[in-house]
């Protein structure tokens, strides 16, 4: 029987400078929701990259007095290496400069040509370098200081040149259907809404050449002209599955299941995208997800470490996955959120250090030292153990849930609240005192404490991935037991099998002396 397949992308990040903690939040929450499939038997593709045309790379290349592949070059290789140190397990890395893509993008402006969409005329209008926008005169405004800004406050320019159009007008209503039809289609919810009415207050065509410069994917059949960098940009979702060759083995991903973005390139997923999707006669993804931004609110952070914007100090100094659980935990995916040096901490030590990783250690160095290293003996199960395990699986079912609508804190929430009601009834069961009054007792709770830590193991693969593999290797569980698949069972912590010595998994974050 073949398994459900799951294609979920991240938007390619322009190499004109270093990663950011940006471009790293949506890496790693892309990669817990691709875990999260994984985990749950699908077969997944993930998919990341980078977006290497347009003027904005032309314009830091001429500054830097390289060439835009140099700067390329360069850039996607620390964007590689973030994909490494993030632990993201993307299958495929795409550069927008790769012959592949040239194909795939030629290809996909052909068919929107032959289906007559594409025409040639003149623009003429405002256009913001930053976010490789073309904007209506209405969406821009001149500030104080006498310079003119688009909608993301970023300076336009006035750009007049020959150039493609697509007949983007002629899908205004298609669209709306889209949205209508598809609630789905757009999340989260306040990001649908405010495509549906940017699409109702009209659609223009849209200018998708440029000719002043050459840094780009030459338009098929008129090589003055190259493509608008969102033209070929939006394709790398379909170039990386072979397209245009739909026989290839990779296309049975497509449709994808869901594009994770930046709330502010929106309109180009849930608009242009479509738009191009429906021309060339490819079916559309399932859904576009625009997350929110963070900001780095904590004075403290920078002054006791410097720059911790950068994701790999960042990683370097709080550790992978205090960073990975601190983002996913602490900011509802889809909202704005703020991080800081104390969030961090506090986050990661009451959750990871305390919660999880206290009672793992108290509980196995138990087993260690009164069970003789191996799983306890199970005897009848009180209704508090059961309880308690019955939790786990209800956790299994909310992660579900709130992971198939990208509500990832949600999962976490419902994760940890396991690992609270654990702490609870460990501390209630006190297994140390029954050591002497009712040591077969004593075993059936330890035994129960290691299940919920297999359990709640298994359910933190996606999101903690090392430290979570590093529990289940405290439990002897075999790497093919740790799907969702086995979370439901009491049959897999068989008592008597041996067991490693218990090793801390989640070190305390200690404050460092400020230097003198
Ligand atoms: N490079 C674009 C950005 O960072 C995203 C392209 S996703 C097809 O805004």
């Amino acid at each position: 029987m073949s398994r459900d397949s799951f294609y979920i992308t991240t938007a390619i990040s322009y190499p004109n400078g270093k990663p950011h903690i940006g471009h790293a939040y949506e890496l790693i929450a892309t990669d817990a929701l691709a875990r999260f499939q994984r985990c749950d038997g699908k077969d997944v593709f993930f998919l990341t990259g980078t977006d290497e045309h347009g003027i904005k790379m032309l314009q830091t290349a001429k500054k830097e007095g390289i060439s835009p592949r140099e700067l390329a070059d360069r850039n996607a290789a620390a964007f590689q290496r973030m994909a490494v140190a993030l632990n993201a397990s993307n299958d495929d890395f795409i550069r927008t400069t790769e012959e592949r893509h040239y194909k795939a993008s030629q290809a996909i402006w052909k068919a929107m040509a032959d289906r007559g969409d594409i025409y040639k005329g003149g623009y003429a209008g405002w256009y913001s370098v930053r976010d490789e926008a073309y904007y209506g005169e209405e969406e821009t405004e001149v500030r104080e200081d006498g310079v003119r800004y688009g909608p993301q406050g970023t300076p336009v320019e006035w750009v007049e040149e020959e150039s493609y159009f697509f007949r983007l007008s002629a899908y205004q209503d298609k669209l709306l259907e889209l949205y209508e039809s598809r609630p789905d289609f757009i999340g989260p919810a306040e990001r649908r809404n405010e495509v549906a009415s940017f699409v109702r207050s009209g659609l223009k065509d849209l200018s998708i050449s440029r000719t002043t410069f050459d840094w780009g994917v030459p338009v098929p059949g008129d090589e003055k002209h190259v493509m608008y960098v969102w033209v070929d940009a939006l394709t790398n979702y379909i170039t990386s599955l072979g397209y245009p060759d739909e026989n290839e083995a990779k296309w049975k991903f497509w449709p994808a299941d869901a594009h994770i973005i930046g709330k502010d390139i929106v309109r180009f997923h849930a608009i242009y995208w479509p738009a191009f999707l429906i021309s060339a006669g490819i079916e559309l993804p399932k859904r576009v997800f625009g997350h929110g931004f963070l900001f780095n609110r904590g004075e403290k952070m920078s002054k006791s470490l410097g720059n911790v914007i950068d994701p790999f100090t960042m990683v370097e100094h709080y550790g992978l996955d205090q960073v990975r659980y601190f983002f996913l935990r602490e900011v509802p995916f889809g909202q704005d959120g703020s991080y800081s040096h104390d969030a961090i901490v506090n986050r990661t030590n009451a959750d990871l250090a305390n919660d999880l990783g206290n009672l793992a250690q108290r509980s196995l160095s138990m087993i260690a030292k009164n069970c003789g290293g191996v799983v306890p003996a199970r005897g009848e199960l009180a209704e508090a153990d059961k309880a308690i395990l019955a939790q786990a699986v209800d956790a299994l079912a909310t992660a579900r849930r709130t992971m198939a609508e990208q509500a990832i804190h949600q999962a976490l929430a419902a994760i940890f609240g396991v690992v609270a009601e654990a702490n609870r009834y460990f501390a209630g069961q006190e297994p140390w005192a029954l050591k002497k009054t009712d040591p077969a007792r004593m075993e059936t709770v330890l035994w129960t404490t290691a299940e919920i830590i297999r359990r709640v193991g298994i359910l933190c693969q996606p999101f903690i991935p090392g430290s979570a593999a590093k529990l289940l290797d405290l439990l002897a569980v075999g790497e093919d037991q740790r799907g969702f698949g086995h979370v439901d069972t009491l049959d897999a912590l068989v008592p008597g099998t041996p067991l490693p010595a218990p090793q801390p998994v989640f070190p305390r974050y200690v404050e460092q002396e400020p230097a003198a």
